[in-house]
C-alpha cells in the first residue's frame, strides 16, 4: 500500500508556498490516489472531489487561509481543503459516527468557516462577509467555489443580482463541470450543445485551453459581465500554473469577480470521468482495481425511492395526465427508468425546489396528476410555496417525500426530520408514511386516485432498503385511517413508518415481562384517525408515540392535542428528536443518541410499565 506519511503530516496550509509548480503537481496525483485509495472504504462524495483537486492546491497557494477566507457551495467538494489543513489522517473516519464530516464544519477547523450540505448558499455567505469586512475597513479576500448545478439554485441568483449591485470586491470561482449529480439542467448551457456554460453574447473567440476541447467563446460582455461582475475565463481548472496565474490577477481586482474553470467530475478515475448519470457523485466503498461498487444490500432489496417510483411509473403507463418533478435528483429519486420511459413526462428543474413546487401546482391546477419527488430536507426550501401556491389554492397533488428520518452520513444538515412539524399546521395538506413496500404501493395509488380531491398528499418514505414485489391489484385504503398492528392490554404504542419494527421489538422484550402491547399503524399522521383514537384513550391505557422525526410539533405533539382538547387523562409519552442538531453517523447510534432505539424506549418507560 502507497504510504502517504506526507499528506497525514500535513498540518496547515501554508506549506504550500515553499514548493514548485511541479511539487504542487505532484503533490495533487499524491491526494488523488490518497482519496481514491480512502474513499473506496469509507465510500464519500467521490466524483466532485476528484475534480478539484488542482483548484483547491491552487487556492491555497495562492491565498493565506490564515486570513482570507474560503467557503464552499454545497460543500461536498472540500476533501482536498481538509487534507491541506491537516485533517488526512482522519479521513478512516469519514461520515462515521464522532468522524470527520463530509461537508465543511466549524467544530472541526478553524478553515472551515461556512457550514453548508444544501446547495447554492455560498454567494449570500461570500457578500455578508464582504460587507461585514468593509465595515471594519480589513482587507482580507472572501472567495467561493460554486458549481455550475449550485448556480441553478434561486438563492445563488438571487445572491449574485445583490452582489453585482453592491460591488464588494470579493472572489467567485465558477467550477464547471457540466454536471450536477445528474447532467446539469441550466438554460446557460443550450439544450443542443453539452459542452461549458455558454455565457457570452457576441464574436472575438479564445484558445487558451490546451488539453479541452473547448468551444470558440464569444467575448464582449457576458451574463456575468450584465450584472456588472468582472468575468475570467474559462480556464482549465487541473491546470495548475494557468490557476496560479489567473487567481493572482483577479486578486488584484477591487470589486466582485468570477473566475470560470473547465474541470473534469471524478478526474484520474476513468469510471468516475466516464460517468454521466451520477452514479459517482456520492457512493459507498467500492474496488479499486475494478473500479466497481461493493454492495452491501440483500439481493432481492431495492431502494425505497425504487418502490416509490417504480410505482408511479407502472401507474403512468395507463394514465397519460401522471408526470415527475424533480429539482436535480433523477438520481437520488430513482427516476432514471421513468426518464427512459416517458422522457417528455418528467421534468428536471434544477436545484430549485421553490420554483419545482409552485411549477408542480400550476401542472395540477391545469388538470395533469403532478408528483414533485424531493428529499425531506430540501423540502424546507419549497415552504413558502406549499404554503402559498399550493395548499391556500387546494391544489390536488403528491408530494413524494424521499430520505425522511436521520440522513446517516450526511449529517445534520440533510437530517429529514422537520416535514412533518414544518407541513402538520397547513391546511389542505395530508400526511402519510406507509409501514412498508405493500402498504406504499396502495397508499400511493389512493393518493393519486381516491384522496384526489383532498389536496397536497404529503407522501413520506425512508431512505435505506426494501423488498420490492409489485402488487397485482391495488386496494383501497380509507382515506384518514390506521390499522391495528397487534392487540394487546396493557400498553397502547403509536407509530407509523419504519418505526413500527421498533414497536414490534419492544413488545416482543416485554413480552418476557408479562406486559402485553397493542401497536398501531398511524399510517395517516395528519389527519388522526379519531375513531381509533377515541377508542384508544377510552382503554385508559398509558400510550407512548414513536417518531424518527422532531419532536416538537410533531405526531406525538398532536396526539397530547388530542387528548387536551377531548380532557383524556391517559399517561402518554412521546418518542421523537429532541430540539437539538445530531450529527452524522449511522442510523442505529443516530437512533440511540436520541432514544429511539428499542433498550432506550424501555428504560425510559419504566414508570408507565410499572403502571401495567
Ligand atoms: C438545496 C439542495 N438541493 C439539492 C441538493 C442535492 N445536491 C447535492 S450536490 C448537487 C449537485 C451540485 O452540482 P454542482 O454544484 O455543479 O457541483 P459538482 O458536484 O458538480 O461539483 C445536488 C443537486 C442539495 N445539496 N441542496
Amino acid at each position: 500500500m502507497k504510504n502517504f506519511d506526507y499528506l497525514y503530516n500535513i498540518v496547515e496550509p501554508s506549506f504550500l508556498k515553499n514548493l514548485s509548480i511541479e511539487d504542487l503537481y505532484s503533490l495533487s496525483e499524491n491526494i488523488r490516489e490518497f482519496l481514491i485509495h480512502s474513499l473506496s472504504s469509507t465510500g464519500g462524495h467521490v466524483s466532485s472531489n476528484l475534480g478539484v483537486i488542482e483548484l483547491t492546491i491552487a487556492l491555497h497557494y495562492v491565498f493565506n487561509m490564515n486570513e482570507d477566507k474560503l467557503i464552499f457551495d454545497v460543500g461536498h467538494q472540500c476533501y482536498t481543503h481538509k487534507i491541506l489543513t491537516g485533517r488526512a489522517k482522519f479521513f478512516k473516519t469519514l461520515r462515521k459516527f464522532n468522524g470527520l464530516s463530509g461537508f465543511p464544519r466549524k467544530d472541526e477547523s478553524k478553515y472551515d468557516i461556512w457550514e453548508t450540505g444544501h446547495s447554492s448558499t455560498s454567494l449570500s455567505a461570500c457578500l455578508g462577509m464582504a460587507v461585514e469586512r468593509d465595515f471594519r475597513n480589513g482587507n482580507e479576500n472572501i472567495l467561493t467555489i460554486i458549481g455550475d448545478g449550485a448556480l441553478t439554485g434561486g438563492m445563488a441568483l438571487e445572491a449574485l443580482n445583490n452582489i453585482g449591485y453592491e460591488q464588494r470586491k470579493l472572489i467567485i470561482i465558477l467550477n464547471d463541470n457540466q454536471m450536477s449529480i445528474s447532467k446539469n439542467i441550466c438554460a446557460l448551457r443550450p439544450k443542443n450543445d453539452e459542452k461549458f456554460l455558454n455565457i457570452y453574447d457576441s464574436s472575438n473567440q479564445i484558445t487558451n485551453l490546451k488539453n479541452i476541447n473547448l468551444y470558440h467563446y464569444k467575448i464582449t460582455k457576458n451574463f456575468f459581465e450584465n450584472l456588472n461582475i468582472h468575468y475570467t475565463g474559462p480556464i482549465d481548472g487541473h491546470n495548475i500554473k494557468d490557476l496560479i496565474n489567473n487567481l493572482n490577477e483577479i486578486k488584484q481586482i477591487n470589486r466582485p469577480c468570477i473566475l470560470h474553470v473547465i474541470t473534469k467530475k471524478g478526474k484520474g478515475l476513468k469510471i468516475a470521468e466516464n460517468d454521466n448519470t451520477g452514479s459517482w457523485h456520492g457512493i459507498g466503498p467500492f474496488n479499486t482495481s475494478t473500479g466497481l461498487k461493493i454492495k452491501n444490500k440483500k439481493v432481492n432489496e431495492r431502494a425505497w425511492g425504487s418502490v416509490i417510483s417504480e410505482t408511479i411509473e407502472r401507474l403512468a403507463e395507463k394514465d397519460k395526465k401522471i408526470v415527475c418533478i424533480t429539482p436535480a435528483m433523477t438520481k437520488g429519486s430513482k427516476l432514471e427508468f421513468f426518464k427512459n420511459k416517458f422522457p417528455d413526462r418528467i421534468f428536471d428543474v434544477g436545484i430549485a425546489e421553490q420554483h419545482g413546487a409552485t411549477f408542480s401546482g400550476a401542472l395540477s391546477l391545469s388538470n395533469l396528476k403532478p408528483i414533485f419527488f424531493i428529499y425531506s430536507t430540501f423540502l424546507q426550501r419549497a415552504y413558502d410555496q406549499i404554503i402559498h401556491d399550493i395548499a391556500r389554492q387546494n391544489l390536488n397533488m403528491v408530494l413524494a417525500i424521499d430520505k425522511c428520518g436521520f440522513a446517516t452520513g450526511d449529517g445534520d444538515t440533510h437530517h429529514g426530520i422537520y416535514d412533518i412539524s414544518f407541513l402538520r399546521p397547513i391546511p389542505n395538506i395530508s400526511i402519510v408514511m406507509p409501514k412498508d413496500q405493500i402498504e406504499a404501493q396502495n397508499l400511493l395509488y389512493n393518493s393519486l386516485y381516491n384522496y384526489s380531491d383532498k389536496g397536497l398528499i404529503a407522501f413520506r418514505y425512508p431512505r435505506g432498503y426494501t423488498e420490492l414485489t409489485h402488487v397485482k391489484n391495488f386496494e383501497n385504503i380509507e382515506f384518514g385511517t390506521w390499522s391495528v398492528e397487534k392487540e394487546g392490554t396493557d400498553l397502547i404504542i403509536l407509530t407509523f413508518g419504519t418505526m413500527l419494527e421498533t414497536a414490534h421489538e419492544i413488545s416482543e422484550k416485554l413480552s418476557y415481562r408479562n406486559i402485553s402491547v397493542k401497536i398501531i399503524n398511524a399510517r395517516f399522521i395528519k389527519p388522526l384517525d379519531e375513531k381509533i383514537l377515541h377508542e384508544v384513550f377510552k382503554s385508559n391505557l398509558p400510550i407512548i408515540t414513536i417518531e424518527e422525526s422532531c419532536k416538537i410539533g410533531g405526531f406525538g405533539t398532536s396526539i397530547c392535542e388530542f387528548a387536551i382538547k377531548h380532557k383524556y387523562k391517559n399517561d402518554i409519552e412521546v418518542f421523537g428528536i429532541e430540539d437539538s442538531f445530531f450529527h452524522h453517523g449511522d442510523t442505529a447510534n443516530l437512533r440511540k443518541l436520541s432514544n429511539l432505539d428499542c433498550e432506550s424506549i424501555i428504560n425510559k418507560i419504566q414508570s408507565l410499565i410499572s403502571i401495567c
